[in-house]
């Protein structure tokens, strides 16, 4: 089972495809993030999904009032992603938005030192908020395992956990798999490396051995 997520955080689109195609072999699914939709337009996430056969996840963390995030989710869903990142800290509503339109994650707890100012303490309300949901997935940090296994805990079954975090953070996907993550998402580690491919390899073997 693949449970390699590659966040393609670059700009140029030439870039983002070679590297999608080289390492699509050991991947689940494809993450775009801003930077990328930024530099190399919507379209991308459309071509992704061509060169690849790989689901497409838009990590816009959409935050906004309910009509402002069904506005962007249906130009994105669209676009053929397949499913969209959310905030849940805005509200019911908000991410209700997202969700009548597609497969949606929301974000229980970030993996950066600045997550535990204000999110990591609306962690608790934001798993109720997922469990009353039941989105595809949420996102929580593989810098702290500890935190995935609570999460784990107290989310219900089917939902699945993606955790951002593993390589360049300092997370390690062994460690995080163990504590009860579903996928793990790399980005740096894969995308920055001299061999994309063999980088995406090592990670899906190391996977494949939890
Ligand atoms: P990297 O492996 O290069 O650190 O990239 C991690 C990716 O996951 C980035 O796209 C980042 O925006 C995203 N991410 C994260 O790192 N932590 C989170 O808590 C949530 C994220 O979406």
């Amino acid at each position: 089972m693949k449970r390699l997520i590659l966040a393609l955080d670059v700009y140029e689109r030439e870039r983002a495809l070679e590297i999608a195609e080289c390492t699509a072999d050991y991947l689940w699914a494809v993450k775009v993030n801003w930077p990328l939709i930024i530099g190399s337009g919507l379209g991308i996430i459309t071509e992704l999904r061509q060169v690849t056969g790989l689901p497409v996840i838009a990590d816009l963390k959409l935050a906004d009032i309910p009509n402002t995030n069904r506005l962007i989710a249906r130009k994105v869903f669209d676009a053929g992603a397949d499913y969209i990142i959310a905030h849940g800290f805005v509200g019911r509503e908000g991410v209700n938005a997202i969700m009548e339109l597609g497969e949606t994650i929301i974000v229980v707890e970030m993996s950066h030192p600045g997550a535990e100012e204000f999110i990591q303490p609306a962690t608790d309300k934001l798993i109720e908020l997922a469990n009353e949901l039941e989105p595809f997935g949420v996102i929580a940090p593989a810098t702290r395992p500890e935190r995935v296994a609570y999460i784990r805990s107290k989310l219900k079954p089917g939902i699945k956990i993606l955790t951002p975090g593993v390589g360049a953070q300092g997370g390690k996907a062994g460690e995080v798999l163990k504590a009860g993550a579903d996928y793990v998402i790399v980005g740096r580690s894969i995308y920055a490396s001299e061999n994309p491919r063999e980088a995406a390899r090592n990670l899906h073997r190391e996977i494949a051995g939890v």
